[in-house]
């Protein structure tokens, strides 16, 4: 057992006084108590403790990418760059990587992410294969990488090896920048078996991702589903759906539906369900998938990057839609900015402001701190009940903020976090993490800070010199 002493703490109901938290050896919290004095011998952190945020949604090598695509030209003809001219250059990209290359990349990328608040990822993954599109000898080689990663760093990682079968709705067959992605349904399955005892072992939670229903045709889909369940019936499922307005229009005119409705019509969408971007929803997709209880995946500053249009957030929440944040694309790894990213879109759209502030919680940065970490805990496949955050049975995931950073020093606790998202300029607030009960990040800095970075760097020089 060990414990930990905050003067405020972030609890699933508010902000609370003077609590004590206690966690046990595998990480997990097993007593949270307000109102209370330290017990002898046990520290207090140094400001204001808020859970750490799951990242429910990362594709790792894309961190060696990010902002290389900031320039006009892309687009074939003389059309608009659009995230169809970013996706060819991104495949030209995932076509060079080495597994050295993935594994060094995300080993500085979850680095990364502790030091900004996420403690725990869902990492989607699709490159699978050798640059000339056959398996590695081992098929789980560059899911190996990762999970080596996620050791390294100490995230919690939540696994989720993506099937990918088509370039496009109506069985369209895959294209050549595609080859290190695709694989049979029967070969998912085989990949989720012998990657289930090694996740076991390391307390990572395995699922699956069908990439898109332009990537899995209904068959596929219905196949690998089956196939899930009868390895692990309660695994979480991640998908992209309705991203682009030109995957709804390719629905629409491959079925006759929105990719919305087509997949609540023909998958038994739950719980276990993560919606990822589900940008493009008419009102009576935004009603039944809210009522299905999937997690609506936002990643607002990829959807702002690749130009994908914004999410109705109070349409969501009024039929009690439940919502997460993740990275993607990488272009941003901030926490606290995906969550301002997120209110200024709405703020922005509709010309409010406060959008995601309830009555029940006025505090816009601590109202969405809440959601989004409850969402991003089920999106994440942890056990239900799922309120994530400081509460009895959720994993020892927690960050302390620096109060003494010139934003935040000497304000409410509440009005700390609302600097930590607002105001901080991004000079992080951020003075300790730990996840799973373990001190990840100390004054600002993760153990592996500086090697890991360095070798992000000789990885990323590496790859952008192979043609
Ligand atoms: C991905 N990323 O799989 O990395 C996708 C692009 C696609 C985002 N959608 C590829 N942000 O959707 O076909
Ligand atoms: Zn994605």
């Amino acid at each position: 057992m060990t414990s930990l002493f905050a003067q405020d703490a972030l609890l699933p109901t508010g902000w609370a006084k003077n609590v004590q938290l206690t966690w046990s050896a595998s990480g997990h919290l097993t007593q949270v108590q307000p109102d209370t004095r330290p017990a002898s011998g046990v520290a207090t952190v140094p400001g204001p403790l808020i859970p750490g945020l799951p990242n429910l949604h990362s594709h790792a090598f894309q961190r060696a990418f990010a902002g290389l695509t900031e320039y006009r030209g892309a687009a074939p003809d003389g059309q608009q760059d659009s995230f169809w001219s970013w996706r060819t250059l991104m495949y030209r990209f995932a076509a060079r990587l080495s597994p050295e290359q993935v594994e060094a990349i995300a080993t500085w990328l979850y680095v990364e992410m502790l030091e900004a608040g996420y403690t725990s990822v869902c990492e989607f993954h699709y490159v699978h294969h050798d640059t000339d599109g056959r398996p590695y000898a081992d098929d789980a080689e560059l899911a190996l990488g990762l999970l080596r990663a996620a050791q390294a760093t100490g995230i919690g990682l939540t696994l989720l090896p993506v099937l990918y079968q088509t370039s496009g709705f109506g069985g369209l067959p895959p294209n050549h920048g595609q080859r290190r992605f695709i694989r049979s349904t029967d070969a998912m399955l085989k990949l989720l078996q012998g990657l289930n005892p090694v996740c076991d072992a390391q307390g990572v939670r395995l699922g699956l991702a069908p990439h898109s229903l332009r990537a899995v045709p209904p068959e596929g889909l219905r196949e690998a589903l089956a196939g899930l369940d009868a390895i692990d019936p309660t695994a979480p499922i991640h998908i992209h759906i309705a991203e682009q307005t030109a995957e709804v229009d390719a629905c629409l005119a491959w079925s006759g539906q929105r990719p919305v409705d087509w997949l609540l019509d023909h998958a038994a969408v739950d719980g276990r369900w993560c919606l990822v971007h589900a940008t493009h929803m008419s009102d009576a997709e935004y009603q039944r998938a809210a009522a299905s209880g999937a997690v609506a995946g936002l990643c607002p500053s990829t959807e702002a990057n690749l130009g994908d249009g914004l999410f109705d957030m109070p349409r969501w929440l009024a039929a009690g839609g439940a919502w997460g944040l993740g990275s993607d694309s990488h272009a941003t790894v901030n926490a606290a900015e995906e969550l301002m990213l997120l209110e200024y879109g709405q703020r922005l759209q509709r010309r409010e402001r406060n959008v995601l502030a309830s009555a029940a919680q006025p505090q816009v940065a601590t109202a969405m701190t809440l959601q989004a970490v409850a969402g991003g805990a089920q999106a994440s496949g942890r056990a239900p009940p799922c309120s994530g955050g400081l509460a009895v049975g959720q994993r020892a995931d927690f960050v302390a903020l620096d109060a003494s950073h010139v934003a935040l020093a000497g304000l409410p606790a509440p009005d700390m976090l609302s600097a930590h998202v607002f105001a901080s300029h991004r000079r992080s607030a951020i003075a300790s993490v730990w996840a799973a009960g373990r001190e990840r990040v100390s004054a600002g800095h993760h153990a592996l800070h500086t090697s890991a970075a360095a070798a992000f760097v000789a990885a990323r020089t590496r790859l952008l010199a192979t043609t």
